[in-house]
């Protein structure tokens, strides 16, 4: 099979589109009204004082500005309540606004914004109110703690009173998780990681709320997984599998991300890895879910994605990185993906093998198994002789991913597999993780290779590190050694509730 027939993909979408749920928002109000002031021993430089209880109604002249720390992220439409004081209003109120996940985003301006991606994500408003004695809902939905309104322009009778404020709260994620962890170090990520993953759940899982707001296949593995063990929305997956299998372009790939609206629409992206772990995706679903009726419609479509990653093997069977595919990884900008993408395929066989077994077709098992035995010798020729280390690329580059992901395809298990680990991580020249993406899968390498004390320790120094600068929710991106690091030339653009980086909510309840 090259593509699953149109029939099947229209009624992957139908399916997806009876799931999509109304989401019913909560008021949330603020903690406090506070200040940003510089600080360089603070993240990004910039830390929020709260000024004590939020103090309203606020009354506020042209040019003033008040701040509120909403006390944690939230995802949702944002309420406020204007009044005229010292009236009549003889012109328009003219108000901005500006949202931010972190401190920088409400203490640098961001008319210097020099990011690749559009200036528009950035979350301000500038409102011009000719009316104001009523309550303003926004018509967008935001992704912030803090909140800046500044008045730009009133009349030169009139004052504005601020009378309320109030996020509309959004999440597909429903009840209460009982916390984990062992000690409070812990618990403090698990209720990062858990609020991540919250305020992911929307009317699909998305990458990040304040952007891309998409669903984006290899986010969604991860999501799902601490999902399981906490919210357990399967229709959630099952939307979100549907939409993506729905969209399956005609050599059988499935794209890596998908829009909702105006109505639902390929992304158009496709992603060599994220194909590879379609069928791991189906697979923990089904075994969550026991929905095998989904599987056994999407095994077939696993199973091709894996062919088309196997086309780029060379005689040896090993993966050749042939530049027409974007193979992703990582956010590391000098990472070389060879070996690491030759893992995530042998991991990702695996994981179809399982699927195959579990849905009873001997054949495909068969036949994935000889792949994952051409795959072990390919493997073979990527690695040092003398350090047992898999090398990459045409520099024989050696990094912590190309060794996570070849413990996670088992092209070595065991002490082999600790031992590529360790080495790795006491070489100061082997390249890192560039992101949560990455650091999970080196975490579960290392629980796979039985280094529990060592997956322990990285998930509180790395996941405990954000904690620690203030995180409310988890980053997109964080390098402890460069707080600005950004893969789109602004740190103002990163997403702070990001997909993947939600991962501690599963790992913590393995
Ligand atoms: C970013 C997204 C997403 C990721 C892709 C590869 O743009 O935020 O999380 O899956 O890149």
């Amino acid at each position: 099979m090259v593509r699953p027939s149109d029939e099947q993909l229209s009624e992957w979408l139908a399916v997806a589109e009876s799931l999509r749920s109304t989401l019913v928002p909560e008021r949330v109000e603020p903690v406090a009204v506070a200040t940003v002031v510089a600080d360089p021993e603070a993240f990004q430089g910039w830390r929020v004082v709260r000024q004590g209880e939020r103090a309203l109604p606020i009354t506020l002249k042209q040019g003033e500005s008040v701040l509120f720390d909403f006390g944690e992220h939230l995802v949702g439409q944002l309420e406020l309540r204007l009044r005229v004081v010292r009236g009549p209003q003889d012109a328009p109120l003219r108000v901005r606004l500006v949202l931010g996940e972190v401190p920088a985003e409400v203490a640098e301006p961001f008319d210097h914004y020099s990011g690749w991606l559009s200036r528009s994500w950035l979350q301000d408003e500038v409102l011009n109110l000719d009316i104001v004695d009523e309550v303003l809902v926004l018509p967008r939905r935001y992704a912030f703690q803090f909140v800046k309104v500044e008045i730009l322009a009133t009349g030169r009778n009139f004052d504005a009173q601020l009378e309320g404020i109030a996020c509309l709260a959004v999440t597909a994620a429903q009840g209460e998780v009982p916390p984990a962890g062992a000690d409070e170090e812990l618990r403090a990520i698990d209720a990062v990681a858990l609020r991540t993953l919250r305020n992911c759940m929307l009317t699909v899982f998305e990458d990040g709320p304040k952007r891309d707001r998409r669903l984006w296949l290899g986010d969604l593995r991860l999501q799902a997984l601490g999902n399981y063990r906490t919210y357990r929305n399967h229709d959630l997956v099952k939307r979100s599998l549907c939409l993506l299998a729905g969209f399956t372009r005609e050599d059988g790939a499935v794209p890596a991300c998908v829009y909702e609206y105006p109505r639902a629409k390929s992304g158009d992206l496709y992603i060599l890895d994220y194909c590879a772990l379609f069928g791991a995706t189906v697979l923990e679903y089904a075994e969550s879910s026991s929905d095998w009726e989904l599987a056994r419609q999407m095994a077939p479509l696993a199973f091709r994605q894996i062919d088309i990653v196997s086309e780029k093997l060379d005689e040896h069977g090993t993966f050749v990185d042939d530049g027409t595919w974007w193979v992703f990884i990582d956010w590391s900008e000098t990472l070389d993906k060879q070996a690491a993408m030759h893992g995530v395929l042998m991991c990702a066989t695996l994981r179809c093998i399982e699927l195959a077994e579990r849905l009873e077709m001997p054949k495909e098992v068969q036949r994935l198994r000889r792949l994952h035995e051409r795959l072990q010798v390919g493997a073979e020729r990527l690695r040092d002789a003398g350090t047992g280390l898999f090398l990459s690329g045409k520099q024989e580059q050696v990094s912590w991913g190309s060794q996570a992901w070849m413990a996670l395809g088992e092209a070595v298990t065991g002490d082999e597999a600790a031992s590529v680990l360790r080495q790795v991580a006491e070489n100061p020249d082997a390249v890192r993780p560039g992101g949560p993406y990455l650091y999970h899968y080196v975490v579960e390498a290392m629980l796979k290779a039985g280094m529990q004390r060592e997956a322990d320790a990285l998930l509180r120094k790395y996941w405990g590190a954000m904690v620690r600068r203030g995180a409310s929710t988890f980053w997109e991106v964080f390098d402890p050694t460069d707080e600005h690091r950004s893969p789109y030339g602004s740190h103002l653009v990163n997403s702070y509730c990001h997909a993947w980086s939600c991962t501690p909510a599963y790992l913590l309840r393995r």
